[in-house]
């Protein structure tokens, strides 16, 4: 498959500077240029196990200490990783537009360490936890917890405060997307397979209210069919290239 071309590029970057109204969804490729594995390549697993097995309700109710273990092996990595040009290139963005929301799938917290701040994480955050059972919620940034953390209110199962299959979204945070989603004129989509859902729908709400679609990602995806320009490379070469084009074109 062909990298992007430079005339490619610079097509996208018209469509940005013409735009006043900007909406990125951002996947776990954004993030893969800083050492944090994707969900569905072949590092996609972990113990012989799909990570899609084990975020789920009925994975953390059959087998709470080892989805711990996962999340734990999870901070560790991310404890020593740092954002790459690609999480630096999406901040960079945010203060060029009147109207601007960077829509995340990412746990991570790797676009907030880059600078970004009008943004929404739409599957949570993994350094949060919560109770299973009452309204406590901590902030355990950059710690990998007990191998069975508990509540130190009522001590039940603590667990990471992400968005699990079959689980609803965050109300205000899903409403911010799809409030985007409709109005932007541009929707930048980067390193997303496309496959989980509501979040891949945002791209149809987009395309819906007559956004123009910009795809980037190293290989086609589900939503190639639906993006009016797919640029094939790294997310960490192909949006710093995009922002100098932009400049470059000003
Ligand atoms: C690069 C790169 C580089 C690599 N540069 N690119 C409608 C239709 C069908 C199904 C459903 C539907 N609506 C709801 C569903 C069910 C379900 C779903 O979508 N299932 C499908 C899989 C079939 N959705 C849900 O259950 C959601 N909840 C919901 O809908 O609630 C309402 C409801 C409730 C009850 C009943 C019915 C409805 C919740 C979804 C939660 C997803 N959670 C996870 C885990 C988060 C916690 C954690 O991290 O542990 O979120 S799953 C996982 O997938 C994670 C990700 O955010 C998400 C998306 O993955 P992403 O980011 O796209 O990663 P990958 O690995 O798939 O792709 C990486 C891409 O990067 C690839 O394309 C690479 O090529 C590329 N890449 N290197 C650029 N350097
Ligand atoms: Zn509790």
């Amino acid at each position: 498959m062909s990298t992007a071309s430079d005339e490619m590029i610079a097509r996208a970057a018209a469509a940005l500077r013409r735009c006043r109204n900007l909406c990125v969804l951002t996947g776990a490729g954004v993030s893969a240029e800083s050492g944090v594995p994707t969900f569905r390549g072949p590092d996609g697993f972990w113990q012989g196990r799909r990570a899609e097995d084990l975020a789920t309700p009925e994975g953390f109710r059959r087998d709470p200490r080892g989805v711990w273990a996962f999340y734990n092996w999870r901070r560790s990595v991310l404890k020593d990783v740092k954002p790459n040009a690609a999480h630096e290139a999406i901040a960079q963005l945010e203060g060029r537009f009147p109207a601007f929301l960077l829509v995340t799938q990412n746990v991570d917290n790797l676009h907030r360490l880059a600078g970004s701040r009008r943004m929404v994480e739409i599957h949570g955050n993994i350094w949060r936890v919560r109770c299973t059972a009452c309204a406590y919620r901590e902030d355990a940034f950059g710690r990998v917890l007990a191998d069975e953390p508990r509540c130190p209110g009522c001590g039940a199962w603590l667990r990471p405060d992400v968005v699990w299959f079959g689980e609803m979204l965050p109300v205000e945070a899903l409403r911010r997307a799809e409030e985007a989603a409709q109005a932007c004129e541009v929707m930048l989509v980067a390193g997303t397979s496309g496959v989980v859902y509501p979040a891949a729908g945002l791209v149809h709400v987009a395309r819906a209210h007559g956004a123009t679609v910009i795809e980037v990602n190293i290989e086609r995806t589900e939503l190639s069919a639906f993006a009016d320009i797919t640029l094939i490379g790294k997310a960490g070469e192909v949006l710093p290239a995009l922002v100098r084009a932009m400049d470059a074109g000003e």
